[in-house]
């Protein structure tokens, strides 16, 4: 039987056979190609809200913008179900949850046999980066998710003219995914379907093929974003020569008008989009948005690495933004937007934790009861977010959709510290700084299902994401370092803005004022910035950091710079364990940098 189906259909034969299968494996009551049209958004809000997924906001405060709430099941990324199916489980690592491909495969075959009964199977071709760009790449994603084509259109470019560049060419990523809930005939249907209990995110990164069922939520189900852009974007790096990362993207402009690019790798829901946007404190200092979460890196002609932000909005965490901590995300999201789980004003506007200095006297929660301050519960989920378009950033770089990408200059690392770890340290060289965002760690936050607030090693950030070994991963990366001459690299840094003090109280007051780190590094970057070589790395030397008009603490300047020998120490033998885990993956030139630390805390020592 044919499928009523609208849009317009691929003609490149392995898509049309791809689609065709899994159209009559899943039965869906009807088909529709996305073409990526301001339309076809606005019938999926239109859809959204019919069903009773979404409520439009008012029109007066957040123009074309709706509320969205999530089953209570469904509302974070979840990694325990997160599955690298590559053949040999030696492949996927250690950090990696697999099952072999063929046993997952039938396992997920069963569960999609007639998945969409009822509901409409849409087919969303989509590039990543700008479309046709060489450092971009395109894949497609089968949903039956209204509110995942809605996404997918802010989060990448969707539509025709991706088919275009495809043309009949098989190299595209194929994406299934199905929220999990078929609707018998005259079945009503819940505002947010989902399989709770039964959720796989699951890759198969020889085939680059993502297979996704149960959730509908972030990133188990926006498949371009984490499954693709970095679980599966990392393998084809790694067989292509290139980075695809955790990072964030940004434009630094001297008061001179001297421009450096920098990226910064830290794991969810530490800063990464503030950093990307921060307004700097130091006059005449500039800092301009490419992108907050993702960054692919190539060669270019001139041996310089290239980024890309491969996204085309922000799926930000909403609690704790504010107009105080990062406007420009706020003014990002006044229009054009989807919330995910905030709360809900008496008129008709979203609230999240911190959002304004004082909390409203009555709101809805994001499970729509009833809330007023001090009644002992968060208004919004702690990993509610909004999606919107980085075009509408108004720090949004010119160049942010340059087909050629930025040159970078240094790169950042880091994490969520209460000690050890200084405010900053340069890496004395490529291998040095490789072997720091291999033992990067950071306390746990709730973009994730599972404990706030527990350390764990979260290399390069990329601990949920990376799509292979991460022993061969520290190799490529290593591997990276040697295609081009070594001034031609990106410096590298290791930053912890959330250092406590004794009474647990943060040493650095971080958001805006983090432009005096980048100033330092930018000085480095280009020649000067003074600095003291120490056995951990190179740290700003005394005076270095501009503290002109910083509100800090007699002594926290010193403190945030220290270097904790007795901490490192102790950070070695955790770093033993951790790497134990890489075995004979890990390479030797990451053994000889643990070994030559050692020997430079141990001198000091004495
Ligand atoms: C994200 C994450 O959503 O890292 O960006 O969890
Ligand atoms: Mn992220």
């Amino acid at each position: 039987m044919t499928v009523p189906t609208t849009g317009t259909p691929s003609t490149n034969p392995t898509l049309a056979a791809w689609v065709d299968d899994w159209v009559s494996h899943c039965q869906p009551d009807a088909v529709h190609w996305c073409d990526g049209s301001p339309a076809e958004y606005q019938e999926m809000l239109r859809l959204m809200v019919h069903a009773g997924t979404a409520i439009p906001l008012d029109a007066s405060k957040r123009p074309n913008s709706v509320l969205v709430r999530s089953d209570p099941g469904d509302v974070a990324r979840v990694e325990d179900r997160t599955y690298i199916c590559a053949r040999s489980q030696s492949d996927a690592g250690p950090t990696n949850n697999w099952t072999d491909p063929e046993q997952m495969r039938a396992t997920l075959r069963q569960l999609y046999a007639g998945c969409m009964k009822g509901r409409t199977l849409y087919v969303i071709p989509y590039s990543m980066g700008p479309v046709g760009s060489p450092i971009a790449g395109i894949g497609v994603e089968i949903t039956d998710s209204p509110y995942v084509v809605a996404n997918m259109h802010t989060m990448t470019r969707v539509g025709t003219r991706v088919l275009e560049v495809l043309g009949d060419s098989p190299a595209f990523v194929r994406g299934m995914h199905s929220v999990g809930a078929p609707l018998k005939e005259n079945q009503p249907d819940v505002p947010w379907p989902c399989d709770a209990s039964n959720k796989y995110i699951t890759h198969f990164p020889e085939t680059r093929e993502i297979q996704s069922y149960g959730s509908g939520y972030g990133g188990n189900a926006l498949l371009g974003k984490k499954c693709h852009a970095l679980r599966i974007a990392s393998v084809q790096a790694r067989d292509e020569g290139w980075l695809a990362e955790h990072m964030l993207i940004l434009k630094l402009t001297s008061p001179a008008g001297e421009v450096r690019y920098i990226t910064g790798a830290f794991p969810s829901a530490c800063g990464k989009t503030n950093l990307a946007m921060l307004i700097p404190t130091v006059p005449g200092w500039k800092v301009e948005t490419i992108g907050d979460d993702i960054a692919w890196m190539k060669f270019g002609p001139d041996g310089r690495l290239y980024a890309i932000n491969p996204e085309a909005g922000f799926f930000g965490v909403a609690p704790g933004t504010s107009m105080q901590s990062n406007p420009n995300a706020l003014l990002t999201a006044r229009a054009n937007s989807i919330f995910t789980n905030c709360a809900l004003t008496t008129d008709g506007d979203v609230w999240w934790e911190q959002m304004t200095e004082r909390e409203p006297a009555s709101l809805m929660d994001w499970i729509r009861r009833p809330w007023q301050p001090g009644c002992g519960r968060k208004a919004a989920h702690p990993n509610a977010r909004f999606t919107t378009p980085a075009r509408q950033c108004p720090a949004i770089a010119p160049e942010w959709e340059d087909p050629k990408g930025v040159p970078i200059s240094a790169m950042l690392f880091g994490g969520r510290r209460a000690g050890v770890v200084p405010l900053v340290c340069e890496a004395f060289g490529w291998q040095h700084g490789v072997f720091l965002g291999s033992i990067m760690s950071s306390e746990t936050t709730a973009a994730a299902a599972g404990k706030v607030g527990e350390l764990r090693f979260d290399p390069f950030a990329m601990l949920p994401f990376c799509g292979y070994h991460m022993g061969d991963y520290f190799a490529h990366w290593l591997k990276v370092g040697q295609r081009t001459s070594p001034d031609k690299l990106p410096r590298l840094y290791y930053v912890n803005w959330f250092r406590r003090d004794a009474e647990n109280r943060f040493l650095w007051p971080g958001y805006g004022e983090n432009s005096r780190v980048l100033k330092w590094i930018f000085e480095r970057c280009t020649g000067g910035g003074a600095a003291v070589q120490t056995a951990i790395g190179t740290v700003p030397a005394p005076g270095a950091i501009d503290t002109e008009g910083l509100a800090i603490a007699p002594g926290a300047m010193e403190e945030l710079l220290r270097v904790d020998v007795p901490g490192w120490l102790a950070n070695c033998e955790q770093i033993d364990t951790h790497y134990a885990r890489f075995g004979d993956r890990l390479p030797q030139a990451l053994r000889d940098e643990l070994a030559a630390l050692r020997r430079r805390l141990t001198a000091v020592v004495g």
